[in-house]
């Protein structure tokens, strides 16, 4: 330890020596509450639960060894008993009489503390948190089976102490579930993202690493907090260059950020590499040069990068280059990579994620749900024990409901990891909140039924059922520089609740739901309450919706996959269909007269999906093709469901914003009124979702809403039925995410207005004001009553679109306006940009 250096890093240095103490508090630097430090704050204790139950905790830190995952963790137990405690804690190398905190492999523990009570075994990356009152002193021990476990342990004993809990008794052991934790970013060189919302990489920029890297330290912190050892940071639609001599140091900068976190680094290929940057002619995985050319690649990666975790690998999917192109196999493809990465001791993650995207849809037996276990299953013993193969969670592509990947049942020779995006690509974009866990656990937790009971995914996939020597989760986790991590602080419960995941997939939502809110936003009832009742309500309001019944995210597939855009599945080759016609919807996957899909499944699992009658409700059109008028097991129809649902869903989504609205004064302002307008852009953007698809599904089945409520909005005063000044009229595509199909776009060059003689009664009336905020510019809106202006507004949102449709489809609320017969109610808008400024409807919902 140089401990010079280490002095300049603390606040207080009182002593230094050779196994002297040294009294430190780490310098926190004091913020405000931007969510950057996420669940890792560590708020300050109150002093009567601080003396209540953490006086008698040691002050003083062994570290037994040394490395700079041990050092990590010996420094972070500093910072968080200063932050949380407000004491110096002194560090030093030996154990002497005063009580300690012992930090140190379970080896050195054992030796160092024979009658301390560590356990003899512990699994990889596993910890023991305990007390011990050897020799008289008064012990608190964190033995991990390696360096790793150490710094797992210090984290969870921190998060105990960040939770409150008593630790005066320990004995935790705690082991994770699988080997493989890892998250996968989607980063381009470039700096841009794919299916990123929350700001451009932090690892890259204009080709190169940043060449800060404080906040990939940062985040990596992040991640070992929740037990990830291992991050890919490029774009699995990778490019070649990242592993070329000349990017090679980059990618090295990268793992030495990471390295003291544990953390290591991976890097996704481009499978036609050889090609591309190798000289050859050919990539071919039969052929010796290329096997040679992958040998040479990852032989001067680890000459670099020692502690390389492994590679990823997307071929033949998408229009990424596979093995496909000569006629080889997966497996092909897969283990001439593998090979060059065994002597090493890498891994490599082929991804099941192929499919044809090219389908003739109007063959109703085709079907991209199947293209996963088609593909793959005949290949089952053939991939070598290095490799992983990674599925995504459902048959399709991170849909708002789907089965779990039949393929999870079908392999019992290879090894498995399960991908989950915590990017809400299809899932709100993190615009809106949906925690993502309780989706997860209901996949993980399915009986796959593959030998018979017993066979829940979270163990196939973990390797326990079938005694694989690899396998686990990994995490699409597109955080960007955004300074809080992911736009949405409430998205961050993803990203945490991914990591508890793949740490122990048992764990509840509602337990990882409720810590989270405690770390990340203090432990008063109220808002402890709030937050996670929000969060759990969340996926189910999401789907409410978007797409009820199992029939996939009704978004515009072949767009960015954000608003409503319900006719962009069908016709086309993508494969996302859902199938609905005048009479009925769903997609037909039974094995009698479908699309055989069903079959991929055991026997007692294709049964239960097979039939119409014990097909659950929620997975209905993921497997049978209905008429409108199918009874639900609700004792519902189809079509009243889908009306129901999205008006329940909008309903939801609006009482998120008055339930955060309860908490002001008890979260900081920051992250409350951060959180707020995102909760307010959402209920709005429901409502958008709940009328698209009330309105489409309308016409399209020609069946009215028993309730009256699709397709009739009173208040509402369609923009183009306004007194327009130098506004036009334009149709939106798709029609049905404008109300009537319409908007008015001023196009014309300076402002534009448009007018309504308000003729009701008198009386306080919200009024929503429905508008397109494109991309390309930012239209100013004034809206104006009387002649006095009342609200006004820019519309500069990134909602992935430059066009009036579903993405761009927004509310604002002008709350408790007075209105009185003849009053003329104005809006007024400036484009700026080419952003057109498009105005739908306002809408006058009275206030009670
Ligand atoms: C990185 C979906 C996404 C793509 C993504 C792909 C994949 O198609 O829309 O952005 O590509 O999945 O997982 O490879």
């Amino acid at each position: 330890m140089n401990l010079s250096l280490r002095c300049a890093h603390v606040t207080r240095c009182a002593a230094a020596g050779a196994f002297g103490a040294l009294l430190v508090g780490v310098a926190t630097p004091a913020r405000a509450e931007t969510g950057y430090d996420a669940w890792l704050r560590y708020a300050p204790i109150p002093t009567e639960i601080a003396r209540a139950r953490y006086t008698s905790l040691p002050r003083t830190i062994v570290l037994l060894g040394d490395s700079p995952v041990l050092r990590t963790a010996r420094d972070e137990l500093a910072r968080g008993l200063d932050a949380m405690l407000s004491e110096p804690v002194a560090l030093t190398a030996a154990i002497g009489r005063g009580p300690a905190i012992v930090l140190g492999t379970r080896d050195r523990a054992l030796s160092a503390l024979p009658g301390a009570g560590v356990p003899q075994r512990l699994d990889v990356d596993g910890f023991w948190l305990g007390t011990s009152s050897t020799g008289g002193r008064r012990l608190l021990v964190v033995a991990g089976q390696n360096d790793r476990g150490v710094l797992s342990g210090v984290f969870a004993l921190l998060r105990r102490i960040a939770l409150h809990e008593d630790i005066a008794q320990l004995n935790e052991r705690q082991e994770p579930a699988a080997p493989i934790r890892w998250v996968n970013h989607w980063d381009n060189l470039d700096g841009t993202i794919e299916r990123g919302y929350a700001g451009r990489s932090i690892f890259f920029e204009n080709g190169r690493v940043l060449d800060d890297l404080t906040r990939v330290r940062d985040y990596g912190r992040l991640l070992a907090s929740i037990g990830i050892n291992g991050a890919t940071i490029n774009n699995v639609n990778a490019n070649a260059i990242v592993i070329t001599d000349g990017f090679i140091p980059q990618l090295a900068r990268v793992a030495e950020a990471l390295r003291p976190w544990g953390i290591a680094l991976s890097v996704s290929i481009d499978f036609s590499s050889p090609r591309r940057i190798g000289g050859l002619d050919t990539f071919d995985p039969l052929d010796a040069r290329v096997a040679a050319f992958w040998k040479d690649r990852v032989d001067a990666l680890y000459r670099a990068i020692p502690d390389l975790g492994g590679v990823v690998l997307k071929a033949d999917s998408e229009g990424r280059l596979g093995p496909s192109a000569y006629g080889r196999t997966h497996a092909d493809a897969a283990n001439v990579i593998a090979r060059a990465l065994a002597p090493h001791g890498g891994v490599i993650f082929y991804r099941g994620f192929v499919y044809d995207h090219l389908m003739d849809w109007r063959n109703v037996k085709n079907d991209r749900a199947r293209a996963a276990y088609d593909n793959f299953k005949a290949l089952d013993g053939q991939l070598d024990s290095n490799v992983i193969l990674q599925i995504k969670h459902g048959p399709i592509d991170f849909q708002v409901r789907e089965p779990a990947s039949p393929l999870f049942g079908a392999l019992q020779k290879t090894n498995q990891a399960i991908e989950l995006q915590i990017t809400q690509e299809y899932l709100g974009q993190q615009r809106h909140v949906c925690f993502l866990v309780p989706m997860w656990k209901e996949v993980l937790d399915f009986d796959m039924q593959a030998t018979g009971a017993g066979t829940p995914v979270k163990d196939l996939v973990s390797g326990r059922t079938f005694g694989r020597p690899v396998g686990g989760f990994v995490g699409v986790s597109n955080v960007g520089r955004d300074t809080n991590w992911l736009a949405h602080d409430l998205a961050m419960a993803n990203l945490y609740g991914f990591g508890r995941l793949a740490w122990n997939p048992s764990a509840t939502s509602r337990d990882i739901a409720t810590d989270w809110t405690k770390l990340t936003f203090g432990q008063d009832p109220q808002v402890v309450d709030t937050v996670t009742s929000i969060l759990l309500d969340s996926w189910p309001a999401y789907e409410r919706y978007t797409g009820p019944l199992g029939a996939g995210t009704l978004t515009d597939i072949i767009g960015v996959h954000y608003g409503p855009g319900i006719e962009s599945s069908e016709r086309n080759g993508w494969g996302q269909w859902h199938r609905a016609n005048g009479t009925g919807i769903g997609m037909n996957r039974t094995v009698a007269t479908g699309t055989g899909f069903v079959a991929q499944y055991s026997p007692p699992v294709a049964a239960r999906y097979e039939s119409l009658a014990s097909t659950p409700d929620e997975l209905l059109l993921f497997f049978q093709h209905v008429p409108y008028t199918h009874v639900l097991h609700s004792g519902k129809t189809v079509i009243q469901h889908i009306y129901d649902s999205h008006e329940q869903g909008a309903q939801d989504a609006a009482g998120f914003v008055e339930r955060w609205r309860r908490l002001e004064r008890l979260i900081d302002p920051e992250r409350y009124r951060g959180v707020l307008s995102k909760l307010e852009y959402q209920a709005g953007h429901a409502i958008v979702w709940r009328d698209g698809i009330n309105n489409w599904f309308l016409w399209l089945s020609g069946i009215p809403d028993a309730t009256g409520r699709a397709g009739r909005f009173p208040g509402r005063i369609e923009a183009e039925s306004m007194t327009l000044e130098r506004f036009s009229r334009a149709a939106v595509i798709p029609w049905e995410t404008a109300s009537a199909g319409q908007a008015a776009t001023c196009a014309a060059g300076g402002s534009c207005a448009a007018r309504h003689t308000y003729q009701g009664a008198s009386g306080t009336f919200d009024v929503a004001v429905h508008y397109f905020d494109e991309n390309d510019g930012a239209a100013r809106f004034a809206f104006s009553v009387g002649g006095r202006e009342v609200d006004s507004w820019i519309a500069d949102a990134q909602l992935g679109s430059s066009s009036p449709n579903g993405h761009t489809s927004t509310r604002r609320t002008v709350r408790g306006v007075r209105l009185a017969p003849g009053d003329e109610i104005r809006v007024e808008v400036s484009p700026a940009g080419s952003d057109g400024g498009a105005l739908d409807y306002i809408e006058l919902v009275p206030v009670r």
